[in-house]
């Protein structure tokens, strides 16, 4: 009688289980993109008494700023924004033009971090309440 736990069919059946529960598990894993983006100014879902009149977003390591792209959308549309630059703490920062009204603000990133060759991109919201 062969014990079942020294049986080598048994242990490559285990191995072949744990095999495809980990190829399930990493392909479970991938389905959810990976967002280099730590931390921003205004942050994620902030709401604002004071209006912004920067952005300024903090990623896991150096952007290229040649191949990144930011918008900002609020209310009245599409704002204007120049010199975008990174203060090389990882991360990107541009000049809003025009003044933000209070409303809904959605921030649009698009990224290529340091020798990472993936284009990168995501969005947040942010809100400028009315002044009280
Ligand atoms: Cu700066």
């Amino acid at each position: 009688m062969v014990n079942p736990s020294e049986n080598p069919m048994t242990k490559l059946i285990s191995l072949f289980t744990l095999l495809v529960t980990t190829a399930m598990l990493a392909a479970c894993g991938s389905a959810i993109p990976h967002s280099p983006m730590l931390d921003s100014e205004p942050e994620a879902g902030a709401v604002l008494t004071r209006a912004p009149r920067t952005l300024r977003l903090y990623f896991e390591d150096l952007p290229d700023v040649d191949r990144s792209a930011l918008r900002l959308v609020g209310p009245n549309g599409e704002h204007q924004l120049r010199g975008m630059h990174t203060m090389a703490a990882d991360d990107l920062m541009i000049e809003i033009l025009d003044p933000l009204t209070p409303g809904d603000y959605t921030v649009e990133w698009t990224t290529v971090i340091a020798d990472d060759p993936t284009v990168y991109s995501g969005k947040f919201d942010f809100t400028v309440q009315e002044r009280p």
